[in-house]
């Protein structure tokens, strides 16, 4: 999606208060040298769980090696959505062949972390792959259905909900649906067949219809509106709408909270999904101010109806949000920056979500930004693979880096699609998908700190042996070694 641009400057100076306001209340380690703040440090998790609203992310599940990132990501979030893992192109690169290694290590984090875990999206205009473009309408029609059968199937019962339909309808004020393939080939109806496919596959997830510049009231967001009113009256299974907030700092619309209690009052829940406030970059000391107070009016707005189950930011750093790419000379849209500190809009939603006001301390002199000091991973994995033909072997090697003895243990990575365990050694391992978990056998449970364990799987392959890079012991991400 593409809104209008922006300008503005960044100051790293800026920064650096929020960084000492703020940096305590993350679970990433303690900066050098910090002041603590007034008062008690918490996470937006911690807030967001004692009010019973989600807290989410964006998650590229590449970045999860990235120490700061998993720390960030482990400690302030409770739900977590695949930013792009989950989408057609990535599920159903071909017609009928499904690919779940990325989502399934989106599905796997959520899992061991204990988050709730949103599906994005079953249906969308973009990132379609070129075959599913190219269909008929009767034939676009069955695939769509094929495809929601096999993605929502995969995930059924571990995802609490799904945006079955994404920006399906017309910027400008016409509030027409968006000339899209399934609008053109299949007709009206295609968004009703997308909802009614998706109950079928995963009848606990809650389905939703997201979509942007619809935070406010308007003729998009209206026609989504008389959209869901229709599907309801008509017994269409929905659920749920997302409002994206993909914002421009200084434009939260005025009318959020009545347009979210609009929906509300429909008998749906609704969600901020996808919410950034982009700035032009360099950013400065009075945007980042402003982008505080705008984050902190849109998670009240969330909080003021009852029926908006949470807010959703899309990714966690300034680092990787793809606004830069699509709007050239703006940025800074999230509420970490490029080196992970927490921004002044950090402050400011722990405070929307209940948090203590921290002073924001004025350095004295000049002084570098801190770095926060990461604990190091509790493990190392090294993984020795020996393959011929379509056969392979694996050993692997995960020794315990942490302090205290492992007394039991979990290993898991993914393979990708085509290879296929089939045994084990000194380990009980098994496959679901592309997903391998390998426990312990009943005489190696226990790893003592510095010690090493050690088991193996054989496996076939389909002519290519790729080995896993992400390897987690009992649940937290090992360094490869
Ligand atoms: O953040 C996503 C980016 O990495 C992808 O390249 C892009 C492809 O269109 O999609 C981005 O996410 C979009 C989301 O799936 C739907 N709403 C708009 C988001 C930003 O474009």
């Amino acid at each position: 999606m593409r809104t209008q641009p922006h300008h503005a400057g960044r100051r790293r100076a800026g920064l650096l208060a929020a960084v000492l306001a703020a940096g305590a209340a993350l679970a990433v380690g303690q900066t050098v040298g910090q002041p603590e703040p007034a008062s008690a440090a918490t996470t937006l998790k911690a807030l967001a769980d004692a009010k019973g609203r989600d807290i989410g992310f964006a998650l590229d599940p590449n970045r999860l090696t990235e120490a700061p990132y998993r720390q960030i990501a482990d400690a302030e979030f409770n739900l977590v959505v695949a930013e792009n893992a989950m989408k057609w192109d990535a599920t159903e690169p071909n017609r009928g062949q499904f690919t779940f290694a990325a989502g399934d290590r989106v599905a796997d984090y959520a899992a061991t972390t204990g988050k709730k875990l949103y599906g994005h999206t079953l249906v969308w205009h973009s990132q379609l792959p070129g075959w599913a473009s190219g269909l008929s309408g009767p034939e676009l029609l069955s695939a769509m259905h094929q495809h929601i059968a096999g993605v929502a199937g995969h995930y059924r019962g571990t995802v609490a909900a799904w945006d079955v339909v994404n920006e399906a309808f017309a910027d400008g004020g016409t509030g027409a649906r968006r000339d899209s393939v399934f609008q053109q080939r299949i007709g009206d109806s295609w968004i009703e067949e997308a909802f009614q496919a998706a109950r079928t596959a995963d009848p606990a997830a809650k389905l939703c219809i997201n979509d942007y510049s619809t935070d406010g009231i308007n003729a998009k967001s209206t026609a989504i509106y008389n959209l869901v009113r229709d599907l309801r009256t008509r017994g269409v299974p929905i659920d749920c709408v997302g409002f994206q907030a993909h914002l421009i700092v200084g434009q939260v619309p005025g009318d959020l909270q009545a347009n979210l209690q609009r929906f509300a009052d429909l008998g749906v829940d609704v969600r901020i999904t996808e919410l950034d406030i982009r700035m032009p970059t360099p950013a400065t000391a009075a945007n980042l101010a402003a982008q505080a107070a705008d984050y902190k009016r849109v998670v009240n707005a969330c909080l003021a109806v009852t029926r908006c189950a949470g807010v959703t930011t899309w990714g966690i750093t300034d680092r990787y949000s793809w606004i830069p790419a699509v709007f050239p000379g703006q940025g800074a849209a999230l509420i970490w920056d490029d080196a992970y500190a927490p921004k002044p809009a950090y402050q400011a939603v722990s405070e929307a979500l209940g948090g203590g006001v921290n002073p924001t301390p004025t350095p004295t002199s000049p002084s570098p930004t801190p770095t926060p000091t990461l604990p190091p991973p509790g493990c190392t994995v090294t993984y020795v693979p020996n393959s011929w033909n379509n056969g392979f072997t694996a050993e692997v090697r995960v020794r315990n880096d942490g302090p205290a003895t492992v007394n039991g243990w979990t290993v898991r990575f993914a393979l990708t699609s085509g290879q296929t365990v089939t045994g084990g050694w000194n380990a009980t391992v098994t496959q679901s998908g592309t997903q391998v978990t390998a426990r312990n056998a009943s005489w190696n449970g226990a790893v003592a700190p510095g010690g090493t364990v050690s088991f193996g799987f054989q496996g076939t392959h389909g002519g290519t042996n790729t080995s896993p890079t992400l390897f987690t012991l009992n649940g937290a991400t090992c360094r490869n070694g």
